[in-house]
């Protein structure tokens, strides 16, 4: 069987959406580098500047991976080209073309950096993971990130996304050109104002004449970005293959559902994204808060209970009842009440659609990769609820259930000898090894994590007897517990 290439596409005409500019003799420039190309951007922004790409313009997409050289073997032999598949209750496929190149950054800097730093450049894309901005507790660049600390001391090309951004940065202040526009499409509150401050506080480290020029000139939009994008498996693979007629090295699979809102600042010129479906918004961060709070919260709280539960994936862990109702309870008497939505979104109605996603049995999302990386995650959609609901004397009962299956969930890995994916894991593991099942011992040790949990929160009582009520009780067992929490028992 053939694989997806340039040569290829004329044959997939007809079949499914293709690229048709790649066949044209004048095809589109590159005027985004993307940092991180893993499958949610492939599945999310790649998308919708493939739709845009539609409009015309040079908006093709340079996507740089830090140092993983999986996306750049997968995709160079393919042109770049990779094909996107929607399962839902009705499923499509469509051919992307906009990631023209995939470059690695370890190994192709003088290349990265000639992309950064080039006027045609307009606008740095990145999907990096919250642990990818290299932040503290408070939400500013950490300078005694070890990594961040070598970029700031040593001559050698960069290791970090801010170091990079940062030397391409200056390179452009040197030559006159002016900043990219930064776009950060990660899951992090006020993501557009972090990017920007860590950017600004590394600069002062280097070149205070530069820290001043960014302050002045660099855009960076907040974002919200939404669709469930799972890894790909071989299953994916093979209906893809059988749908084209030729291989793909690395499919990507999604709900149909997408959005993505940007902050109303970006420079006039910039992709048709508006006609692809991308909504500017005056105030991101409404938007922003609560898909955090009624997407990803409810997400990680299924990844931890219901992985001590048994299940594989978000699907499974749907069709249990005591979980679906324990979840719904926590979304209506903790979550809603801890913040105030955007005006023009029906909450209920946005957080029954999120629920009916979640119980999509065409997508096989596994709980193992949203429990990845907790200590980044919580941090950013179930910490703020808890912090917000204590401010205000409201309840986080069901909040702190879910702050101790993460726990529990550790310790178990720790018992079972399993791998524990996330930046944390040494520290993590060493707590669960002093952990003796006795849970104010326990849960001390845990809530004493300061990169996890600020000084404030360690030492709230109300949250500690919370999460320490929650931990005793699932020493019961998981399902015992959880029917508990659930109003069942
Ligand atoms: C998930 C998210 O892996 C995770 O932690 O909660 O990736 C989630 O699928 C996306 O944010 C949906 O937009």
């Amino acid at each position: 069987m053939a694989n997806l290439s340039n040569q290829a596409l004329a044959s997939l005409n007809g079949k499914l959406p293709i690229p048709a500019y790649r066949l044209a003799e004048h095809k589109p420039e590159i005027g985004i580098v993307h940092l991180g190309p893993g499958a949610f951007f492939r599945g999310h922004q790649a998308w919708y500047t493939e739709q845009a790409l539609q409009f015309g313009g040079d908006w093709a997409i340079s996507a740089v991976s830090m140092r993983s050289p999986d996306v750049s073997q997968a995709l160079t032999p393919q042109d770049g080209l990779y094909t996107l598949a929607v399962l839902d209750a009705v499923q499509s496929y469509q051919v992307i073309g906009a990631v023209q190149e995939v470059l690695i950054a370890s190994e192709q800097y003088p290349q990265v950096l000639a992309r950064l730093t080039a006027a045609s450049t307009k606008y740095v894309t990145m999907t990096i993971t919250e642990k990818g901005y290299c932040l503290n507790g408070s939400g500013k660049l950490d300078l005694t990130h070890a990594q961040i600390q070598q970029d700031l001391t040593g001559n050698q090309q960069p290791v970090t996304a801010i170091g990079l951004l940062f030397t391409a940065l200056a390179a452009r202040f040197q030559a006159n050109i002016a900043p990219f526009c930064v776009i950060s499409c990660d899951n992090l509150t006020d993501n557009g104002h972090k990017l920007r401050s860590a950017l600004i506080a590394y600069a002062e480290q280097k070149d205070p004449t530069i820290a001043n020029w960014l302050s002045q000139q660099l855009i960076s939009p907040c974002t919200m970005v939404d669709s469930i994008t799972p890894a790909t498996d071989d299953a994916i693979k093979a209906q893809v293959a059988e749908v084209l007629g030729v291989a793909d090295n690395w499919p990507i699979k999604r709900e149909a559902f997408v959005q993505w809102v940007i902050e109303d600042i970006l420079p006039a010129d910039r992709p048709a994204w508006q006609q692809a479906g991308v909504i500017y918004a005056q105030d991101v961060s409404a938007f922003e808060k609560a898909k955090l709070r009624l997407l990803n919260a409810p997400h990680s709280t299924l990844a931890y209970v219901g992985s001590l539960l048994g299940y594989e994936t978000v699907f499974d862990a749907m069709q249990d009842k005591t979980l679906t109702q324990f979840i719904q309870q926590m979304i209506s008497s903790e979550i809603m009440p801890s913040f105030t939505p955007p005006a023009e979104l029906d909450v209920q109605q946005y957080s029954q659609d999120i629920l009916a996603r979640f119980n999509n049995p065409a997508i096989r999302h596994l709980l193992a990769q949203i429990a990845w990386d907790g200590s980044q995650k919580l941090p950013m959609r179930v910490l703020p609820a808890i912090r917000d609901n204590l401010a205000a004397g409201k309840p986080v009962d069901k909040l702190a259930f879910a702050i101790a299956a993460w726990c529990r969930f550790i310790v178990k890995r720790y018992k079972d000898n399993e791998k524990l994916v996330d930046p944390l894991a040494e520290p993590l593991l060493a707590v669960a090894a002093q952990c003796t099942g006795q849970a104010d011992t326990d849960v001390a040790l845990f809530l004493a994590v300061d990169a996890v949990f600020t000084a404030e929160l360690s030492l709230n009582n109300t949250f500690f007897q919370a999460v320490r009520a929650a931990y005793q009780q699932l020493a019961t067992g998981p399902a015992a517990a959880l029917a508990v929490f659930a109003g069942e028992a």
